[in-house]
């Protein structure tokens, strides 16, 4: 049973998004649970503050580290990285951490009991959140979003699909993007002509040797025009 804690000023992002598609069964298949908790519980001044203006001058806030502390420390037992049994993982969503990949994704699901996803949000988080509390800073790609709840979303959806038991688990690990290292090959389903765009001849012929090759050349040249990245990695 894999635990999702989710620290987040905005609880009220993640409640259909959890109630849906594969964290809905995951869940309804006790596989997984996913808590959302709002930061300004963990609030101590009077007015119930969870952000301050930055250290050194600049415009906008930044999230303190103390809420986010305590919130930490109240769902795990502690608050410093080298602390938590190694079944616990502290993620910080941000621009700034390393990429999120297949890979970190299947090693959480089949390391982690616990995940803590913290959501930044305003200018920034206190670094040290990053240095001192989290074991991870994920960021899922190259770009802003205005909060980490997003990004959360997507992770908790690449974990739990994964897990064993969960649909999508049974046909990963040969068969998807990424974990040959090539995109998925184009597939078609009917009709055979639409508008007159025709499915390739040699799907309809059923020859299953021409069919792998033709798959495994497609997936290629797909990966050559969208992902290069992909092929240079994977020659070194
Ligand atoms: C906003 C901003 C505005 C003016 C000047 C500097 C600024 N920095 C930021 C900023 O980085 N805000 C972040 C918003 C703070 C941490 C949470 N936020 C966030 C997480 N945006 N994007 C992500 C994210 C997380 C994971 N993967 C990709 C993006």
């Amino acid at each position: 049973m894999l635990r999702f804690d989710v620290i987040t000023i905005f609880p009220d992002f993640f409640r259909e998004a959890f109630d849906y598609g594969i964290t809905r069964r995951a869940l309804a298949a006790g596989l997984v649970v996913t808590k959302t908790h709002n930061l300004r519980h963990w609030a101590t001044d009077k007015h119930r503050s969870i952000d301050d203006r930055p250290f050194g001058g600049g415009d906008g806030m930044v999230l303190k580290p103390d809420p986010i502390f305590t919130a930490v420390n109240d769902l795990t037992g502690f608050s410093r990285r080298g602390d938590y049994p190694k079944e616990t993982r502290v993620v910080l969503l941000s621009p700034q951490g390393q990429v999120f990949t297949q890979s970190l994704a299947a090693d959480m699901a089949t390391t982690a009991s616990q995940i803590v996803l913290i959501c930044g949000r305003y200018e920034g988080v206190d670094e040290r959140v990053a240095e001192t509390l989290a074991t991870d800073e994920i960021s899922i790609g190259d770009y802003v979003l205005s909060g980490g709840e997003p990004a959360a979303v997507v992770v908790a959806d690449a974990v739990v699909r994964l897990l064993p038991g969960a649909l999508g688990s049974k046909t990963s690990a040969a068969y998807e993007s990424f974990s040959n290292g090539l995109l998925d090959y184009p597939q078609y389903t009917r009709p055979p002509e639409l508008e007159g765009l025709r499915v390739p001849d040699v799907l309809l012929k059923g020859n299953h040797a021409e069919i792998a090759r033709w798959r495994h050349e497609e997936a290629l040249k797909k990966t050559e025009r969208n992902r290069p990245d992909l092929l240079k990695d994977s020659r070194g």
